[in-house]
């Protein structure tokens, strides 16, 4: 039961969702620009096509569009995996989806920590891309030992936000003054640390075996190494960005463009270079690249069978160029993926009806008798236009587009290859529960439409 005088989860996301937008802002200008960029562009679409300011109004995307952004974490331990699942839990946010990255040759698994009900996503979106080091995949025992003990000692957490976490859990809520403070405690996890916790030396040495190690291993938490927004035309973003002094990466990761959007398309630009201070340094003498700048469009959910679908067509494109995509390939990579994806229904109605997406139906304004609804099946009521559907919007992420965001961030040093399997289990025992499975989500919330629509038709007669 929640308490009357706690504050909603969902309201304490919203608040560190922007604290956090606050402070990456000051941290990092670029990404002051590239909001700016990110909000003319949605602008001049909603503009510019009155079809889709359409859309957004009727599935009220349109109010959390500008709140909408996503983060990504890196962190050492199962235990501060397990701490933060918990203070992800106070802001309503759930593991949803495990990812192997270790295919990619990126030494992680992860997971996505968000809000999983349609009325809680609406009020914030928020989302945190996570992921685990894999240390067993570090073969240099001394260096594994070394990166181990490192991470032992440190933590991660304030002790205010831990007791905070701790009374949320046995009292089931924060009240309005320990939301806030929670919110400001929180938030110094993520923060950007000027100085590394190891030597010079030791840095390169963790820096050699995988970037992405000295990443997590040499500072006191798990900065936040991207925020990105939600952009309506990424092709147009993609575009723009030389002539703001952003350089994007050379492919967009994803699904081509298309009339009908699909899942996820990102792009991103290289990380900064940043100067930081080893432990053997007085001053600031070395520098780290981890943050950089990301920038998505979100497209409809797809069943198992279009998620398959996508996963073919998109495997079948990369095959046939038969290298990763880089600056060198990308017209061709774009032509291939077109090409390929052209198998792919680009109607709602016939993704629809061959049960490739995910909807969600809004009863119209056409009155119904009895007799035409008791005989009516879901298609009836849809081509008789008593009910119309609206794409579920994807609320999560891809592996293969994660691994190519994380090695164009990386440099093709880090194209390594391991030859392990994902280990769903370890991640979760790690985070000290299941994670949750996003398809089932989508199904869900496409059901309780259809019958919150039948109700309301039912209701009507
Ligand atoms: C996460 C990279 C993946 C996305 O949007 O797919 C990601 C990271 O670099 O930590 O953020
Ligand atoms: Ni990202």
């Amino acid at each position: 039961m929640n308490h009357p005088s706690f504050v909603s989860p969902d309201l304490i996301r919203q608040r560190f969702s922007r604290a956090m937008s606050d402070m990456y802002r000051e941290e990092v200008p670029l990404y002051g620009a590239l909001m700016e960029l990110v909000e003319q562009t949605n602008r001049h679409v909603l503009d510019s096509n009155p079809l889709i300011a359409q859309q957004l109004v009727s599935t009220g995307e349109i109010e959390r569009l500008d709140l909408e952004r996503h983060g990504a974490i890196r962190v050492g331990t199962a235990q501060e995996l397990a701490t933060l699942a918990r203070l992800f839990a106070v802001m309503g946010m759930q593991p949803v989806g495990y990812y192997d990255l270790s295919p990619a040759g990126v030494p992680v698994h992860s997971t996505a920590f968000r809000a999983v009900h349609e009325a809680a996503l609406q009020v914030s979106p928020f989302r945190v891309f996570t992921s685990l080091l894999r240390l067993e995949l570090i073969d240099d025992v001394e260096l594994r030992a070394f990166a181990q003990s490192v991470l032992d000692q440190r933590s991660i957490f304030t002790p205010a936000a831990l007791s905070l976490i701790e009374r949320s859990e046995t009292l089931g809520g924060l009240t309005e003054q320990e939301a806030d403070e929670f919110v400001e405690q929180a938030l110094e996890t993520f923060r950007w640390h000027h100085s590394a916790t190891v030597t010079a030396e030791q840095y390169q040495q963790l820096s050699a075996q995988h970037r992405l190690i000295a990443d997590v291993v040499a500072f006191k938490g798990p900065h936040i190494n991207h925020l990105t927004p939600r952009t309506l035309d990424i092709d147009i973003v993609q575009a723009q960005m030389p002539a703001h002094g952003i350089t994007p990466k050379a492919v967009i990761e994803g699904p081509p463009r298309r009339q009908c959007p699909i899942l996820l398309r990102q792009t991103s630009f290289k990380a900064l270079d940043e100067p930081i201070a080893f432990t053997d340094q007085h001053q600031t003498r070395g520098s780290h690249s981890a943050r950089f700048g990301e920038i998505e469009q979100r497209g409809a959910a797809l069943t198992p069978k279009g998620r398959a679908l996508y996963d073919r067509l998109l495997n079948a494109a990369r095959d046939e160029l038969k290298d990763f995509p880089s600056e060198a390939n990308a017209a061709r990579y774009n032509a291939l993926m077109t090409q390929h994806f052209s198998e792919f229904p680009d109607t709602w109605e016939g993704m629809r009806h061959q049960g490739l997406a995910y909807f969600r139906y809004f009863v119209t304004e056409k009155n119904l008798d009895s007799n035409t609804l008791k005989s009516s099946t879901l298609d009836d009521l849809l081509s008789g236009g008593y009910l119309r559907l609206e794409p579920l919007v994807y609320e999560d992420f891809l592996p293969v587009s994660a691994a190519g965001i994380f090695q164009s961030n990386l440099g093709d040093a880090a194209q390594t290859h391991y030859g392990v399997h994902s280990n769903q289990h370890a991640f979760e025992t790690a985070l000290g529960r299941s994670t949750l499975d996003e398809l089932a989500l989508y199904e869900e919330c496409q059901q309780r439409s259809i019958e919150h629509c039948l109700a309301t038709l039912g209701k009507c007669l």
